[in-house]
């Protein structure tokens, strides 16, 4: 059986998928549109999916590996394995507040509603720092909760910047460091674990090439 992949169908995570799987010499045609190719010169099966289901195609055994944020990995709770570090989609989980607010330390956020889409790890985070807030949980644009009245703060991913700057907000902590990683189930048949193997020693290669 062939190895079977998941990455992002589009988005901040598909091109440089595609690009790594393409530096490792796999041959695949991309239809954005398709839901799945496989590749010609390499025993592999690419599923194109959001990449929120990512995690949990590949706990079920849908896919075999895939390719996602370890942001998604940790929010998404799923008894994965990660395999690799992929070097791209680097990204932070900040908490952020109003650039007017007086912000001293961690304690300031006691009592306030702090709006995110990463509510488990936000929730970990203020358990481990004995913070006592309200985690609104909100799916998208999660910059302008402030603004609207509905959250005193915000747990959201930040790369440049320049959305919360332009939102009116303060970067004041930084709770996860992540970047796009391979992930695995642990029920590989040996002919599947050996086509990872090989993916791995291309992937390491080319890792190492551009260091
Ligand atoms: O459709 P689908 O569900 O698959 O995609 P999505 O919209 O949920 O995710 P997408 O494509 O936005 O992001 C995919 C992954 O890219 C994330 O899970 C992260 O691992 C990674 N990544 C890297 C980022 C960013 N950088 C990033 N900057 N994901 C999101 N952002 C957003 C952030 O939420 C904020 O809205 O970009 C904005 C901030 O960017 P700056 O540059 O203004 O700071
Ligand atoms: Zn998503």
């Amino acid at each position: 059986m062939k190895l079977r992949i998941a990455i992002q169908k589009s988005g901040r995570l598909h091109e440089d998928s595609i690009k790594l799987l393409k530096e490792c010499g796999i041959d695949i045609n991309n239809g954005v549109n398709k839901l799945k190719t496989e590749a010609a010169n390499f025993p592999l099966e690419v599923f194109f999916l959001r990449d929120d289901d990512i995690p949990q195609y590949v706990e079920d055994g849908v896919a075999d590996i895939g390719i996602v944020g370890e942001n998604v990995v940790l929010e998404k709770n799923r008894p994965l394995r990660t395999v690799e570090k992929l070097g791209f989609g680097k990204c932070r989980l900040a908490m952020a507040v109003p650039k007017g607010m007086e912000y001293n330390s961690i304690r300031d956020l006691n009592g306030q509603r702090i709006a995110t889409s990463y509510p488990v790890i936000l929730q970990d985070f203020l358990k481990r720092m004995e913070i006592e807030a309200e985690i609104h949980e909100i799916s998208g644009s999660v910059e302008i909760a402030p603004g609207i009245g509905l959250a005193d703060a915000i747990c959201d991913l930040v790369s440049s910047g320049s959305t919360l700057f332009m939102n009116g907000l303060k970067e004041v902590e930084t709770i996860l460091r992540s970047e796009a990683v391979l992930v695995s189930n642990n029920r590989l048949t040996p002919e599947q674990q050996q086509v990872l193997d090989k993916l791995l020693f291309r992937i390491q290669a080319v890792k190492k090439a551009k260091n």
